[in-house]
């Protein structure tokens, strides 16, 4: 660490996967360091009111405006895409790997693996730079985000932004490949609603998804799982289990945006998308379950107990001018 913070006057903290008995740790570590934070949802330090003053806000895009020289990973691999960039745009950039496991997520660097636990007792001092207008274009592009949000309510990211205001607070909430990630940490609420957010990040597969959510449900608790329609047709049959779980109820929103358009804002052609025109109803009934067709977010959720299946129809239209103004955003 002080090898570390004697080459990098400006380190951006980058939080990803953490079990819930280090999130103290880090979170009273990162309290002290007071350097921006990056929170990734599954970190489950994304709105924690002690770093409120540290956390970035307005979305990943803001990491490329030159304010860092530096990175500090805490937890599992992260997500954002900004961190495949330390592969080559930031190349020379150094990277200090906080974690439990002995991977370090990037082609370059070894980590020896410390229990987040010791951070207790690791000695640091508070960074000394000037980050106020940093945080202040933070706050400012963060206000622009909400606005186009506001604006573009029948987009994607629109509707988890719009969700995610209405799902019980301490819900589990499940989030499967591809967008549901990325647009949860872009346009979820701020709002402290003790969620407990699962994903499965590794091997980065679309299948298995639905079956690791109703593995990963919890009797007694809200359980909400957000997956892409091709994430849910690679896994059918994973409602077979839930007659040897009777105590736990579920609630999946599959995203029906006709494909993968994960890959509609990196490649051209539309091959890559896998275009269908599948509807989720008839496969809900096969397993009894109750099924309803949103195209837009109601103003407030009826209680269910049971299987659910909600099928979320975003307007394309509407996703697309949403993503074209938030890149015009940060020209
Ligand atoms: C088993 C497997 N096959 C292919 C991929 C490549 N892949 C990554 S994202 C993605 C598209 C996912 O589409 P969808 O679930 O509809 O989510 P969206 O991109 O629309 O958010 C694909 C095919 C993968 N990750 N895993």
């Amino acid at each position: 660490m002080k090898t570390f913070l004697s080459k990098v006057k400006r380190p951006l903290v980058i939080v990803g996967s953490l079990s819930p008995q280090d999130r103290g740790p880090v979170q009273n570590f990162l309290a002290r360091l007071q350097v921006p934070i990056y929170a990734e949802a599954p970190s489950g330090l994304r709105e924690s009111p002690l770093l409120k003053n540290y956390l970035i806000h307005s979305s990943e895009n803001i990491l490329h405006d030159g304010h860092f020289d530096g990175v500090i990973r805490m937890g599992g691999v992260p997500t954002l895409r900004f961190w495949r960039d330390l592969e080559k745009k930031y190349i020379n950039w150094p990277v200090l790997n906080l974690n439990s496991l002995p991977f370090s997520g990037l082609s370059r660097g070894v980590i020896e693996p410390i229990n987040l636990s010791c951070l207790n007792e690791m000695d640091v001092e508070a960074n000394k730079e000037d980050w106020k207008s940093f945080f202040d274009l933070d706050q400012k592009k963060y206000r622009e985000v909400l606005n186009l949000l506001e604006e573009e309510k029948q987009s994607e990211a629109s509707m988890i932004h719009q969700l995610s205001s209405l799902l019980p607070k301490k819900s589990r909430v499940y989030l499967g490949n591809s967008l549901p990630i990325r647009e949860w940490d872009l346009a979820a609420t701020r709002e402290c609603r003790e969620f407990e957010i699962g994903v499965s990040r590794g091997v980065n597969g679309i299948d298995g998804q639905l079956s690791t959510f109703y593995g990963w449900a919890s009797p007694g608790q809200e359980n909400w799982a957000i997956l892409g329609d091709l994430t849910t047709l690679y896994d059918l049959a994973a409602p077979w289990i839930l007659p040897q779980l009777p105590q736990i109820s579920t609630h999946v929103v599959v995203i029906n945006n006709k494909g993968g358009q994960f890959f509609s804002r990196l490649f051209e052609s539309k091959l890559f998308l896998n275009e269908h025109q599948i509807s989720f109803k008839d496969w809900a009934r096969m397993w009894s379950f109750e099924y309803e067709c949103w195209d837009a977010i109601p103003d407030k959720l009826a209680k269910k107990n049971g299987h659910q299946i909600i099928e979320l129809l975003p307007d394309p239209e509407a996703s697309q001018r949403f993503w074209k103004s938030y890149e015009a955003m940060w020209i």
